[in-house]
């Protein structure tokens, strides 16, 4: 995020997965980042300061929207149609012919910004759902150009990618690119079973004839930098932080949960299951809390305000139902935290809950294993439908929407043998250290 402070600009990097999960690549790879830097700066003399200091100081070349195209590009088209559609929210969908246009006009903007940049036989990578036309636009200006393009977010079935207006033009877009990723193996074969049903296109072995060019389509399940979270939990300064955690919990077990305040990662529904936990095992009363932390997100939509409201509402709902003077069931935290607080909660926590009702991969499901090192017992209760799930069956794998068996979970989770639970973080651990 970037923010004026005492008439000084200030640069932080972003909290979403996408952004932190490339972080470590984009800084050993010497690339350039193109994209919305998410301030407006509103004279020329500004723009171009900025501009100086990302590319300088970051690699990073901006593309600034106005407030129009925030609204109707980016809260409108990208959150407000794609996101919940890919989501499978198909009743928070709006489908409105404005947005869509601005969603064009802000692709042509990004291939303009590209086309400013781009040496001859650079390597062009497209991420997610904001920029599904850009493939196919780069490519009319550079037929022989390396384009990648990877989906963060799922990729829905044909039933219900169907619904979107302008299905043929999101997918001609996709097709753009020479290779086409996703996180799982199930959102590659929905989105072959849409270029077969929707634009007629056979494939073969996830390849694609698109014109003279050959698209192929194949899974590429986003890691984590291990490395990186495994040094951070050694150094002194999460020691530290992680000794004043352990004075205010004293004996207590640490459950934990971290994301986007987002109606995709299943706040609400995981809220009860710790209430239901509660009511239906006093015996763990004062002797559990649960930290929940949640990165404030996409607050200009009137959605993402009222999930805030209702969560706002539950936590002190629980609070008040079971707390007492010495004991507070959930510690609530909306905001955006250092990464040397992150890791330590993760490093600290008895019991992770990432129960998203959808999630495309979820990287707090990873940076929670790789975190708990080699001498805690760690687990990790996770849905069955967060795209991380397919990597890490040996979680305790919940729905997400049966809160009975959610709260079932949490108890499970906080009685299970050392030794089981060992053995299950061992093979995780593995993983993600191997598939960084
Ligand atoms: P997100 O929906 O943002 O990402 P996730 O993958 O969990 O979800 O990533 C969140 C990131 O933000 C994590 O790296 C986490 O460390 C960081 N973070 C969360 N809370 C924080 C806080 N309070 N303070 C600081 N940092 C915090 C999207 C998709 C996911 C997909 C990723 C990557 O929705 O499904 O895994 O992209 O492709």
């Amino acid at each position: 995020s970037i923010f004026k402070e005492n008439g000084k600009i200030q640069i932080n990097p972003s909290a979403g997965g996408l952004a932190t999960g490339l972080a470590s690549y984009h800084q050993e790879n010497e690339g350039l980042w193109i994209g919305w830097p998410g301030y407006n700066p509103t004279t020329d003399k500004e723009k171009n300061i900025l501009k100086n200091r990302l590319l300088n100081e970051f690699n990073c070349y901006p593309v600034y929207l106005s407030n129009i195209e925030i609204k109707k590009y980016y809260n409108g088209f990208s959150n407000n149609t794609l996101w919940p559609l890919f989501h499978y929210f198909t009743t928070r969908c709006s489908y409105d012919h404005s947005e869509w246009e601005y969603y064009q006009s802000v692709n042509s903007k990004f291939c303009k910004a590209l086309l400013e940049t781009v040496k001859p036989d650079d390597i062009i990578w497209v991420h997610d759902y904001q920029l599904m036309l850009l493939p196919e636009m780069i490519r009319k200006e550079i037929p022989e150009a390396t384009i990648g393009f990877f989906l963060h977010i799922p990729f829905p079935s044909m039933e219900v990618f169907r619904y979107l207006p302008w299905r043929n033009e999101i997918l001609n877009g996709v097709l753009g690119a020479d290779l086409i990723g996703f996180h799982t193996y199930d959102y590659s074969r929905h989105f072959l079973s849409c270029i077969l049903r929707i634009l007629g296109k056979e494939q073969n072995y996830g390849q694609i004839v698109a014109g003279d060019r050959v698209v192929k389509v194949d899974t590429f399940p986003m890691g984590i930098d291990a490395a990186r979270f495994i040094a951070g939990v050694a150094s002194e300064e999460v020691n530290a932080e992680n000794d004043n955690l352990m004075k205010t919990m004293k004996e207590n077990k640490i459950i934990l949960s971290v994301d986007r305040l987002d109606f995709t990662k299943g706040i609400p529904e995981r809220l009860q299951a710790f209430e239901l936990f509660l009511e239906n095992h006093p015996d763990w009363h004062g002797k559990v809390t649960y930290i929940m932390l949640c990165v404030p997100s996409r607050d200009k939509i009137q959605q993402y305000r009222m999930l805030k409201k209702e969560v706002d509402e539950l936590v002190g709902k629980i609070n008040g139902r079971f707390g007492t003077p010495g004991w507070s069931p959930i510690l609530y935290m909306y905001r955006s935290v250092p990464f040397t607080t992150l890791i330590g909660l993760y490093s600290s926590a008895d019991l992770a809950l990432v129960t998203p009702v959808r999630d495309g991969m979820n990287l707090v499901s990873k940076e929670y294993l790789a975190c708990q090192g080699q001498h805690k017992n760690g687990v990790l209760v996770l849905s069955e439908t967060a795209g991380s799930a397919a990597e890490l069956g040996e979680a305790i794998i919940v729905n997400p929407n049966n809160v009975n068996s959610m709260a079932e979970a949490i108890y499970q989770g906080l009685t299970m043998p050392e030794e089981d639970k060992k053995a299950a973080l061992k093979l995780m651990q593995k993983r993600i250290k191997r598939y960084n």
